[in-house]
């Protein structure tokens, strides 16, 4: 559900006279979107100015604008919003006009831009444009570039965008507490010919982090690396939107990392090759096919592969990136046989369960009670089962029959008939194994004795 609301509602005419715009241009500000819905809203062709072929934000959506005297006007007010990370937990996090991720700011190489942006957090902000070309005045870094956005007030950024590529927007104002609430979003600059550069499906999300306790909904904004939620667009599996291209199609994966570490993103199926940077286009010449692309701490890359049928798996490849909150603490059980312990601990602890000593797939088959407001470590169930995965995980749904502009879950593949694993039934003939290599008489010293069996 859309919202409008104008600035008046949002800030409140109060501020307005001691706001940083002026009168006239407070009164002139274009109304502030605001969405409070996690799910995808397809965003529409652009109404006025060059064309281009709108971005897919996941779980996401892109920031109207309002065309004034050929400036695009753009406003977007930071504030402390609800997002759902995945049905069954919401959290209270920081963001922009209702949600974290803020909205998706499209805009064409030439465009000359002025983005509002509203301060309707508790505390000062600023918005830095990471990756775009900018005056050194308009780059948002607090106390260097700009006084900080008082709470109540709004500020105006304006330029021309130079370059085509994939950037992003966050605070540079109590920037460690303000993106590990959640403040963040796209920025997406289209080349000026929409030839250039041309995909089928172009889509795009933010690589971040939470720390949130079980059975709590706001972030710890002092973690510096053990995050226990790993999301993209502030969404975990089995929240996120599956990636969804007919067979054929040409697609761009465009993603971003502002957590604290790096992710090897890795996808099944096609191979990718990772065409642009946030500096820009990777030339043709400086290309390389890759299955998985490392992302740097604050970097950007544009991943484009033909699609082809079937559901492959996209995710993060250090596997705890694919859980959710989880025990670190918990003991490795696995070849541990501890039922007898367990018989004794619930005479005391009637709830105590055996588990792990043959792995944690069954964990991902339980029902375990949880705190309210969280979410199962490993979760989402595919056609098969459980999926066993949480987190930073996703699935390309590619199909034949999939419509231009289509972007619904299809629901699961259907596998050709002779491509799919299956259990094989006949009798299994005795492994046989290797004999282990006799020892060598120049390096061993000690040899056991043989032909004593009957003693
Ligand atoms: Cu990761």
């Amino acid at each position: 559900m859309t919202h409008r609301r104008t600035f008046f509602k949002a800030a409140g005419a109060t501020l307005l006279g001691a706001a940083s715009v002026s009168r006239v241009g407070a009164a002139a500000l274009p109304e502030a979107v605001i969405q409070t819905s996690a799910a995808m809203q397809l965003p529409p062709a652009p109404p006025n100015g060059r064309p281009y072929q709108p971005l897919v934000t996941l779980n996401g959506w892109s920031l109207p604008w309002r065309m004034k005297d050929n400036v695009k006007e753009f406003h977007l007010v930071a504030e402390p919003v609800v997002r759902e990370i995945a049905p069954g937990m919401k959290a209270n996090l920081w963001g922009y006009n209702g949600q974290s991720p803020g909205p998706t700011i499209e805009a064409v190489e030439g465009d000359r831009i002025r983005i509002f942006v509203t301060n309707s957090l508790p505390e000062v902000t600023s918005v830095h444009w990471h990756g775009v070309l900018l005056p050194s005045g308009m780059d948002g870094v607090t106390g260097l570039t700009q006084p900080p956005i008082g709470v109540g007030k709004t500020f105006m950024y304006e330029f021309v965008l130079q370059r085509s590529g994939t950037f992003m927007y966050h605070p540079h104002a109590d920037e460690m507490v303000q993106m590990a609430m959640g403040m963040m979003g796209l920025f997406i600059v289209h080349p000026k010919d929409p030839k250039q550069f041309k995909v089928d499906r172009d889509f795009g999300f933010i690589l971040n982090a939470y720390d949130i306790e079980p059975g709590s909904a706001t972030p710890r904004v002092n973690t510096m690396l053990d995050f226990n939620l790993w999301t993209w667009n502030s969404r975990a599996f089995p929240g996120i939107d599956p990636f969804v291209a007919r067979t054929g199609e040409r697609v761009r994966i465009r993603v971003g990392n502002l957590t604290m570490t790096n992710h090897p993103i890795h996808m099944h199926g096609p191979h990718f090759d990772v065409t642009g940077t946030d500096g820009g286009w990777v030339p043709r010449s400086a290309r390389w096919p890759e299955v998985t692309t490392d992302l740097a701490v604050g970097q950007m890359r544009a991943l484009e592969f033909d699609a082809v049928a079937g559901d492959w798996a996209i995710h993060c490849h250090k596997s705890h990136h694919t859980m959710n909150a989880m025990g670190h603490g918990v003991p490795t059980m696995i070849g541990v046989d501890h039922r007898d312990v367990a018989k004794k601990i619930t005479r005391l602890i009637p709830d105590y369960m055996v588990m792990g000593e043959r792995g944690m797939h069954e964990m991902a088959e339980m029902e375990m009670p949880l705190p309210d407001n969280t979410l199962p470590m490993m979760t989402g169930t595919g056609p098969f089962g459980p999926v066993g995965m949480g987190g930073m995980f996703s699935v390309v749904k590619v199909r034949d029959d999939v419509r231009r502009g289509d972007f619904k879950d299809p629901g699961p593949y259907r596998h050709p008939a002779g491509t799919l694993a299956s259990e094989y039934a006949a009798a299994t003939p005795e492994v046989v194994r290797a004999s282990a290599p006799q020892a060598d008489a120049s390096t061993s010293q000690v040899r056991k004795p043989t032909g004593h069996e009957g003693h």
